[in-house]
């Protein structure tokens, strides 16, 4: 199978394959074939219907690859016997892949947790005894209790991340789940994930982070679409078929991506950037704009910031300068009285300084001195920042030829409209704000955004409705009508955590952390430097982890709770990210496994034994009953009833929904190429800044991937480079037997050259080892490999390495204003075993 043919096509051979190996594995204890009646002597068509005694419940495949594809789960004698794709209203969107194909063998894995278990060794000794349900949470409650006495209620922490988007029992963030309504009654601070964020810090700067995004169904109206840093045929294989198609029916392909995949074997033209350097390209590319005058004027003087004055202090002219009082004005979002200030541009039509609101023909550059202050305009700004980029430059550092760098900077502004597949490719360096940053201007100054066939983005971006959910579910009251305490306002990012826990400093604020609880979170697996997440973990003294599999974070943890699987609750699933834009209701299809529970029970017997059951006396479906129950949702028909009647509904009013990038979400609603002030994703925490960075246009190479980076000059020449898995979603699936027969185990791979001058062969045992940690594992050699790099498929535990741990080798540093992950900014060196 190719991933572009309809997945259900998935020829059933393989998964009787799959079903007997998890048979022969014993792992079906609870389900064994023979009480299942002749399944394997149905044929194609039996499957395809209900069949005998099956029944059919609605599900959705939901953990973090975002795709939310909704399900069929197939049950037989109370066990799920099988999983297939169910209609959506829009039959475009009615894909699902191997992951939602091979859903049995996550619900039946001998890895469940089935029961409460308790740390009886050394912590992260992987020594647990099973105990009862009052047991743990006597344990909890007790503990919590003497923690938060005694330091305050935020001294205990949620750690909420990706593993299961649905409204209620997941990890859709603490605004919106069961776990923000618990945070929120028990007075709870936060820890943030930090990841995925790099590009989207760079975008508000852009846009203040309006989303971009035209519906991927709108992809055949583009002329040109270009996958950036974008992997579909593995990150969203659902998906690829519309790219596919929209190619078929004249659309020019086009990849930029380090690798030569199966995206860029289809591509018409696939430009092998090399990795970390595509802010550089970009740079050129507006380079080319800007020096040959190629962008439409009108355009940058009422859509752009590009003729706001900037004074020698780097801040914006303002009235103020100009001697005009700031008057005071209440907020159109908050209703707060806040100073006005206007924004001051040279108006050549009056050959003065004025409000940008008086303009009619602003002055893009030679403003003359303001009130004696030397200034430059915006657009002077950003022409200095990328004076160096000369196509030639671009080409050198981004690998390139410069009639690519030329032909790319030609499409965007001839043979529009193009649609910038954008997604995190480029999100995991340490340049990424900066990379995105430049490479979405160059999109959205050529007008490549808010109209039909030009979009730029991810498809899982359809965060906007979201602002409909009843928030106020997560803050609950009393049966006396008293709203709980509130969530500790502390949201701390990852890279401080051991600071904190040593210091009870987070920046200079006095903080205590105490105690974590991870959910929805293989933090151990997935965070960067996994010796860093085991240190802090270690010094805390309260650890809990729900989790429906055994897991590296499991193991760290002192109290284990078994939470129920996504088929064994009511919920509303395809909730917060999805690929296709419907919101589907999840119907039980089995009871618990177990003694698990769903999310919502956990936390609802946690706060009842915490003396806090006032707050949680609502079942599930009331939950998202209420969470659905906005102004919003009525107008678009969207009710908890409507759902269960009709299964899917659409979040979108249109029929194919097209972004307005009519107004920006920024000041005065311009697209920015300047920000006054530096902007910080999680705070400013006394780190030093460099405003000429965060300011403007800027780019550096990766700190540890740039190719003159001292680890790559030096002792560690390899970038490595992570891949996604086609058959993990992350760590999910990796307890999965059916899919463990297509990927079995956890592969380095390198370019033949590289290989051969290493004296490595394919399937040789090899060491990864850099500054920080080392990880053994199988080479695979592989010709689509630029040379120098390691392109590694991480999603793995720490039992599926040969020796170490992948997530060692990540460094954990950030960005100076964004604490963004950079999972591939990493060198190592490459030794044969
Ligand atoms: N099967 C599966 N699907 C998933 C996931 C999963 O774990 N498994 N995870 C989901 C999640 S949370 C995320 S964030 C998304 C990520 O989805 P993607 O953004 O598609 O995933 P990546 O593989 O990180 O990167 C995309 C492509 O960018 C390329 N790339 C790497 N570095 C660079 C670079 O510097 N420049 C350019 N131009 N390209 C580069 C990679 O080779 C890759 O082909 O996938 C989601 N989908
Ligand atoms: N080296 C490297 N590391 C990376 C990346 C990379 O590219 N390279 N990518 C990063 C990215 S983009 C992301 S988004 C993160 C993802 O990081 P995580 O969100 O930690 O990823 P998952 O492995 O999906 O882990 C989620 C956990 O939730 C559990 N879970 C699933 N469903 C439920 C449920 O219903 N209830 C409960 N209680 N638990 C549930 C799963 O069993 C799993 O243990 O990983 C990051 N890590
Ligand atoms: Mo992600």
């Amino acid at each position: 199978m190719t991933e572009f043919e309809n997945p259900r096509s998935f020829s059933r051979r393989s998964f009787v394959t799959g079903a007997a190996a998890l048979t022969g594995a014993g792992l079906l204890a609870a389900c064994s074939p023979q009480s299942q009646p002749e399944q394997g002597a149905e044929g194609e068509e039996g499957l395809a219907g209900t069949g005998g005694n099956e029944e059919i419940y609605a599900g959705a495949c939901d953990g973090n690859c975002a795709g939310g594809c909704y399900l069929n789960i197939h049950v037989r004698d109370g066990k799920i016997v099988r999983t297939s794709a169910r209609e959506l209203p829009d039959p475009a969107y009615t894909r699902i892949c191997s992951k939602g194909l091979s859903q049995v063998g996550r619900v039946y894995s001998s890895n469940r947790l089935l029961y409460p278990m308790k740390r009886v060794g050394e912590r992260g000794s992987n020594d647990f005894e099973r105990i009862s349900w009052d047991e743990a949470l006597d344990f909890i409650a007790t503990k919590w209790k003497e923690i938060t006495d005694q330091y305050g209620p935020g001294a205990m922490a949620i750690f909420n991340n990706s593993g299961h988007y649905s409204l209620c029992s997941g990890s859709c963030g603490t605004s919106i789940s069961v776990t923000g309504r618990f945070k929120n009654v028990v007075g709870a601070s936060e820890i943030s994930s930090s990841l995925d964020i790099g590009c989207s810090h760079g975008f508000s700067h852009l846009t203040g982070g309006i989303p971009t995004y035209n519906e991927i169904t709108d992809r055949k109206n583009a002329n040109v679409s270009i996958l950036w840093g974008n992997n579909p045929a593995i990150s969203n294989p659902h998906t690829a078929h519309f790219h596919k198609e929209a190619q078929e029916d004249g659309n020019r392909l086009i990849v930029i991506d380090p690798i030569y995949n199966a995206n860029a074997a289809m591509a018409d033209w696939w430009v092998p950037v090399k990795a970390g350097t595509d802010g550089a390209l970009a740079a050129g590319i507006l380079n080319i704009y800007f020096t040959r005058g190629l962008l439409d004027e009108g355009f940058l003087k009422s859509t752009t910031n590009c003729p706001y004055l900037i004074k020698e202090d780097g801040m914006f002219v303002r009235m103020s300068d100009l001697g005009v009082e700031p008057t005071v004005e209440p907020d159109p979002l908050t209703g707060e009285d806040v100073p006005v200030d206007p924004i001051v541009v040279w108006d050549a039509a009056q050959n003065a300084p004025v409000a940008i609101t008086e303009a009619t023909d602003p002055l893009l550059e030679s403003v003359p001195e303001v009130n004696g202050m030397k200034v430059q305009t915006v657009l002077e700004n950003a022409k200095a920042a990328v004076a160096e980029y000369t196509p030639e430059r671009a080409a050198e550092i981004s690998g390139l030829k410069v009639e690519d760098v030329e032909e790319l900077a030609r499409i965007y502004v001839e043979d529009g409209p193009v649609s910038t597949e954008f997604f995190l490719g480029v999100n995991h360096y340490l340049n990424a704000p900066y990379t995105s940053w430049l490479i979405g201007l160059v999109a959205m100054l050529t007008g490549n955004t808010g109209k039909s066939g030009a979009s730029f983005g991810n498809n899982q971006i359809y965060i906007p409705q979201y602002t409909h959910t009843n928030f106020a579910v997560t803050m609950p009251t009393d049966k006396a009508g008293n709203p709980c305490q509130g969530g500790d306002p502390h949201t701390y990012a990852t890279a401080f955590l051991e600071e904190l826990i040593d210091t009870g400093k987070y920046g200079q604020e006095d903080c205590v952390l105490k105690g974590v609880w991870f959910t929805f979170n293989n933090a151990a697996a997935t965070m960067a430097d996994s010796e860093y997440t085991k240190r802090w973990v270690s010094k805390l003294d309260l650890v809990i982890c729900s989790d429906v599999m055994m897991t590296d974070t499991c193991r760290l943890a002192d109290i284990i709770l078994p939470a129920s699987y996504w088929f064994e609750h009511t919920d509303v699933g395809s909730y917060l990210f999805a690929t296709h834009p419907y919101i589907t209701w999840n119907e039980k299809a089995i009871d618990p496994l177990g003694e698990s529970k769903s999310d919502f029970d956990i936390f609802k017997a946690v706060a009842e034994r915490m003396g806090y059951g006032e707050f949680f006396d609502l079942t599930e479906e009331e939950y998202c009953a209420e969470a659905l129950d906005s102004e919003g949702y009525k107008a678009l028909g969207i009710s908890l009833e409507a759902l269960k009647e009709k299964g899917a509904l659409r979040v979108f009013p249109e029929d194919v929904h097209i972004s307005d990038t009519s107004v920006w979400g920024t000041e005065n609603g311009r697209l920015c190429l300047y920000q006054e002030n530096v902007l910080y994703q999680f705070g400013d925490l006394g780190q030093p800044v460099d405003r000429k960075k965060e300011c403007g246009l800027y780019w550096e190479e990766g700190k540890y991937c740039g190719e003159h980076s001292e680890a790559r000059m030096g002792e560690y020449p390899f970038h490595l480079l992570s891949q996604k898995m086609r058959t993990h979603t992350h760590t999910q699936w990796s307890e999965n037997e059916y899919t463990r027969e297509i990927e079995p185990e956890p592969l380095a791979m390198l370019n033949p050259d590289d290989a051969a001058e290493l004296g490595i062969q394919d399937g040789d045992t090899i060491r990864l080892r850099n500054y920080q940690g080392t990880v053994v594992v199988k080479a695979a050699i592989n010709a689509g490999v630029p040379p120098k790099t390691v392109a590694m498929p991480r999603s793995w535990q720490a039992a599926d390495f040969i020796e170490g741990t992948y997530q060692s080798l990540i460094s954990k540093d950030f960005n100076d204003t964004s604490n963004n992950q950079a999972y591939n900014d990493v060198a190592c060196a490459v030794e044969k075993m």
